[in-house]
This record gives C-alpha cells, sequence and structure tokens, in this order.
C-alpha cells in the first residue's frame, strides 16, 4: 500500500533525515563515513546540478558507470530525485558493450567515474543518443566537474513528484546469448523489494552494518547494498574491490552484521575463520546469484551456529523472491516464497507438475518483469506467470529444491542430469576449490557429463586424482551422474557478477 506519488530517491535520503536518522551512518566507503543527513544534503545538490547544469528532466534515462562506492550511490539517487529512469552499469564494461546499453535504453546522459571515462568517451563517439558525459569522482573527494557543479548548490531540492508506477530502473541483463535485455522497475518495485525480502527475511534495523560483493549495477547489489540499508536506517559499507579479503577486514573493522555474497566467497571466509578472522558480528549470511552447495551450508552452520540464508531473484523480479529463513531453513533448499510472491512448477506443457517432480520454475508478483521494447516478453510472462530459466522441485511441505539451470540439463544416456549436483558433490571433496559441469557431446550417450575443475592451491592434477574425484562422486551420488570426463584449469569463466558461465565452456567445445 504507498501513495500514488512516491520518489524512492528522497524516501531512501530525506525521509530518513524526517524519522530522526540523520545523524545516523548511511555509507562507509573510502575510507569516510556519511550520515543520512550528509546524503540527503549531497544528493540535493547533485539533483540540482542535474536539472540546471546539465539539462535532465523527468523521464530521461541517464547511465551510471562505476565501482561500488558513495559517490555511485548518491548519483543514483539524485538522478531518480530528478524523475529519470537510471541504468546502472558495471565498471569493467567495454565500450562496445555500453553502446549496446546506451542504444537500446535511448540513454542521452552518462554520469561517468573520471577513472573509468575512456570507454565511456570512445562509446559517446558512436553513439546518436547520449548528449552529455559528465566524470564525477568515485574517490568522493569532489574533485570533477560534476561534482564541482554540485558544491554551489542548495542542499534544499524539491524532488520530482513522480508516480509510484512511474519506471525508476532499467535492470540489464545479458542472458547468454549476449544480446542485452532491461527490464523496467517502477519507484514502487524498490521499496516493495525492501518492505517485503528485507524485512520479512532479513528484519533489518538501524543498526545493522551491510557488506557484500555484487555490483550496484546488478540488482542482487543494487538491493543488498543500498535499498534494504537505507530503506531501514542502516549502514551500507560499499568496497571498490570486494575481494574476500577486503570484505573480511570490513566486517572485522565495522563489525557488519549482514553479508551479501556468493558461495564461492563464503568458502574463503569459512578458511579464513579456521585462520582465525573473527566474523561473529555477522547475523545473516545470504546467499544468492548461484546455487548453495549443501557442503558450504553445512560447514557454515557447523562454524557459526547461523544458518546461511539460500534465495533465489532475478533481474526481471527485481530480487529474491524465494528465500530461506532464520527459523526455517535446510541444506540444498531454497526455502518459500517472500510474501506477496507465488510459484509454480511447470512442465512442459505449462501445466503445475507434482509435488516432488522437477519442472520449470514459474513466479507471480508485484514486481514481475516488464522488459523494455522486447519481443522476449511474451515468452518469459505468460498468463502473468515469469517463467524463469530453473529447474526446480516442491516438496509436499512448499519448500523448494533447485535442480538446474534449464540449460545445465545434461541428458545422458536417457537420464536427466542437473549439472549442478554433481558440482556440488565435486565440491564436497576437499581438492576441489571451484567447479562447473557441462553435458558435451558423447557418440553413445549423446551426451556425457564433463567437470571442469580449479584445486585447491598444493594440489596437482593427475590421472589418480581424477579417478579418485569420479569415485568421489559415484559414492556421493547415483554412479549415472559420475564426469566421464575432467578438466583441470586455474580458472573458470564467470561474468561481472561472479556467475559461472558454463556456457562459454560449451562454446569453446
Ligand atoms: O539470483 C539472482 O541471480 C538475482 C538476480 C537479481 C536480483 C537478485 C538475485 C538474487
Amino acid at each position: 500500500d504507498y501513495p500514488d506519488h512516491i520518489n524512492v530517491g528522497v524516501e531512501l535520503t530525506d525521509k530518513m533525515v524526517e524519522k530522526g536518522l540523520g545523524d545516523h551512518t548511511a555509507l562507509i566507503g573510502n575510507g569516510r563515513r556519511r550520515t543520512y543527513k550528509e546524503l540527503s544534503d549531497w544528493t540535493n545538490r547533485l539533483a540540482h546540478a542535474l536539472v540546471e547544469d546539465l539539462g535532465v528532466k523527468p523521464g530521461n534515462r541517464v547511465l551510471i558507470r562505476s565501482a561500488n562506492n558513495p559517490a555511485m550511490v548518491a548519483c543514483w539517487l539524485a538522478a531518480t530525485k530528478v524523475g529519470a529512469v537510471v541504468v546502472n552499469t558495471m565498471p569493467m564494461l567495454r565500450a562496445g558493450e555500453l553502446a549496446k546499453i546506451v542504444d537500446k535504453a535511448e540513454i542521452e546522459f552518462a554520469l561517468c567515474d573520471t577513472r573509468l571515462m575512456d570507454e565511456m568517451v570512445a562509446c559517446a563517439k558512436t553513439s546518436s543518443y547520449l548528449k552529455k558525459v559528465i566524470g564525477f569522482d568515485g574517490t568522493s573527494n569532489h574533485d570533477a566537474e560534476l561534482d564541482r557543479l554540485a558544491l554551489t548548490k542548495s542542499v534544499r531540492f524539491d524532488a520530482v513528484n513522480t508516480g509510484r508506477d512511474d519506471v525508476a530502473l532499467l535492470g540489464f541483463t545479458s542472458g547468454s546469448t549476449g544480446s542485452p535485455k532491461a527490464t523496467m522497475h517502477f519507484h514502487r518495485d524498490i521499496l516493495i523489494i525492501a518492505d517485503g525480502y528485507a524485512k520479512e527475511v532479513l528484519a533489518v534495523t538501524p543498526d545493522d552494518v551491510f557488506v557484500g560483493s555484487p555490483p550496484l549495477a546488478f540488482t542482487f547489489g543494487l538491493g543488498g547494498l543500498a535499498v534494504f540499508p537505507l530503506r531501514f536506517g542502516a549502514a551500507a559499507t560499499l568496497l571498490e574491490n570486494a575481494s574476500p579479503p577486503n570484505m573480511i577486514e570490513i566486517i572485522q573493522t565495522y563489525k557488519a552484521t549482514v553479508c551479501f555474497t556468493a558461495p564461492t566467497a563464503y568458502r574463503v571466509m569459512l578458511q579464513a575463520m579456521e585462520e582465525g578472522a573473527d566474523l561473529s558480528s555477522l547475523r545473516a549470511a545470504v546467499s544468492a546469484g548461484e546455487t548453495l552447495p549443501a557442503p558450504v551450508y553445512d560447514a557454515w552452520m557447523a562454524k557459526t551456529g547461523k544458518p546461511m540464508l539460500d534465495g533465489i531473484g532475478a533481474t526481471e523480479m527485481l530480487h529474491i523472491f524465494v528465500s530461506n529463513r532464520f527459523d526455517d531453513h535446510k541444506p540444498a533448499c531454497t526455502g518459500k516464497p517472500v510474501s506477496g510472491y507465488e510459484v509454480k512448477i511447470v512442465g512442459q506443457d505449462g501445466e503445475p507438475v507434482a509435488r516432488g517432480d522437477v519442472g520449470r520454475l514459474a513466479v507471480r508478483g508485484p514486481t514481475g518483469c516488464r522488459y523494455l521494447a522486447d519481443e522476449r516478453q511474451k515468452k518469459y510472462v505468460v498468463d502473468g506467470w515469469n517463467i524463469t530459466g530453473d529447474s526446480f522441485s516442491m516438496s509436499e511441505d512448499g519448500h523448494l529444491h533447485f535442480a538446474a539451470r534449464n540449460d545445465d540439463m545434461i541428458i545422458s544416456a536417457g537420464y536427466n542430469i542437473a549439472g549442478p549436483e554433481v558440482e556440488a558433490a565435486l565440491l564436497a571433496h576437499d581438492v576441489v576449490l571451484e567447479c562447473a559441469v557441462i553435458g558435451v557431446p558423447d557418440p553413445d550417450r549423446g551426451s556425457i557429463v564433463q567437470a571442469h575443475i580449479v584445486l585447491v592451491e598444493g594440489n596437482e592434477p593427475t590421472d589418480e586424482l581424477t579417478k579418485a574425484l569420479q569415485d568421489h562422486v559415484k559414492a556421493v551420488i547415483a554412479p549415472y551422474k559420475y564426469p566421464r570426463s575432467v578438466i583441470f584449469t586455474d580458472t573458470l569463466p564467470k561474468t561481472a557478477t561472479g556467475k559461472v558461465q558454463r556456457f562459454r565452456l560449451r562454446e569453446e567445445l
């Protein structure tokens, strides 16, 4: 129940000051803390500069290019206050990738960390849409054109009175084909993910301190590292390089309480705890973006006595819509729908399958997918149901269990083999640091399971080790699922958000 007019930029800054949280820390980054009052003033000054100096009008699309830092959050909130539709982008994108986004979203303005200007300028040269590219200082020393323009402006700004169903954000998702899709999200959607998932599942309070690795350009990161803390008066720590050691340092320094990251980083944290790191301040460890292997969940539970909260979200749905709870969690289980969302498991014919059977996960809820000008909308949303790219089963008591990304299902000699299940089995072996399993063509069996494995330092790839790992999988899960082919590698291909790109391994074949 939201009023007809809301502006998320105002809700997450000025309204928090009105609620008496002005002196409370909002953002920590680049060695500085900023209070809610400072954030409100900063974003209002920037908003003046956007309107008065750049000429940004409500509805204009504004791209932001930056690593995770307080200045990126301030630019996002300021652009939202002026009624712009924001596209947050990742710092590692090249000019060609930026150009695809600019053209798809018809972006007119770009706010760019000065350290990342080269590719942005190269992109601007190829675009007929981009009118103005302006630099901001991502190190928060206010030493760039946008900062200088903002510095002299008033700290009071009459934000645009946006409708709750006005588009505030375009979330880009690359899909496996490389042709980017943009999902439109309203001002109210951004509040819904906080008032739904973050309140119901995480019970965020002003005492919380957030840390994590997903980029703010990915809606997982924007929610977990900006919207959720700011909606409840908590503090967000922002790391330009969110490597596990850097996150560990931040957790220890600021006594972080809520962490958003992927299973691989949690494995490193577990190792660090063995070596003496104190992560006891963490009350919530959220794992999403990749399925959570049961061994990681088990080890975390054993070490901390607290559950790791696995959840599934999608850029199309804006954030997590199914999750475990502090009082309802299990290994190899993604939990139950967040309030406001309904799920069903459907077969090829679109009809629900029997409880326990694997099918495609369909979800319905208030933040559901609206692609921007994209034919794929009618395939993704059928009768109001968002048909995700994941296969799940639902137990009798309504818990969801991940089986595979649909394109990760391997059919070998008539058996359906979920690649992630084989990965989880391999990860339970001490020598395996990371792995990705794909199906490769085979004249006899149609496909066979092939595992790409990164070994824990100090282990050498040998034929004996291959055999030992194959025997280990046969001992842990049904023997027909064992990887008949094993390839040892130093790294796995990943997206900028850390997801393993199995399709690239398939392409390399
Ligand atoms: O699971 C994901 O990939 C995801 C995507 C967007 C937002 C949140 C999540 C967890």
